[in-house]
């Protein structure tokens, strides 16, 4: 039985346009994301073929595959949860006031994400997280899925930055998706993963 599975969305693809074309979602989740989920399968099993067999020197790049698509699999399933039709405008509550006290204010915010979106060298994500040490907001930029991940830090936004997110409708333009995409995040669902986190310590 396969370990990991592609969620549904909760919307209709077409539901996030003019965002998003509806092209752009269904190729997103039922291709790319789709892709990650198998791999991670693959790695899984691989994984359990190679140490059955004793074959260590697969290993390096087996794990690699895990973290990759594992990574993948974790960001798109975010992602698309982190988006919504009735989404956009700014957070309020605990995480309002958190992101104003870290960041000095939701603008301050806002520009920061979206510089470190749009300065992604390459395929790559933005985050907004919580990191449990400091106890505070930290806003971070990843390569492929996992590279340049600060540690422990709990994931609560994540932006999608490789072309195939928007290129088909935003060719080379990557600042206009991501000025696209904050109408669409669903800050109550970024608001839930926040007061998790809290919860989190290491
Ligand atoms: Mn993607």
């Amino acid at each position: 039985m396969a370990t990991y599975s592609l969620p549904d969305l909760s919307y209709d693809p077409s539901d996030l346009e003019p965002h998003l074309s509806a092209r752009i979602v269904e190729l997103h989740h039922g291709k790319h994301h789709a892709s990650y989920v198998a791999g991670a399968n693959a790695a899984v099993d691989k994984i359990e073929e190679a140490a059955a067999q004793e074959r260590w020197g697969d290993l390096v790049g087996l794990e690699r595959a895990l973290a990759f698509n594992v990574g993948g699999h974790v960001l798109h399933s975010m992602y698309w949860k982190n988006l919504s039709p009735d989404g956009g405008g700014e957070p309020n509550g605990a995480l309002r006031t958190a992101i104003d006290d870290t960041f000095d204010g939701f603008a301050s915010f806002k520009g920061l994400l979206t510089q470190a979106t749009v300065g992604v060298q390459g395929s790559g994500w933005s985050l907004l997280g919580y990191e449990p040490l400091a106890g505070r907001l930290v806003v971070q930029q990843l390569l492929t899925h996992q590279d340049n991940h600060v540690l422990g830090t709990v994931p609560l936004l994540a932006i999608d930055a490789w072309e195939h997110a928007y290129y088909l409708q935003y060719q080379n333009v990557r600042a206009d998706y991501v000025s696209a995409i904050w109408n669409l995040i669903n800050w109550d669902d970024v608001s839930r993963r926040y007061a998790a986190a809290l919860n989190v310590s290491l």
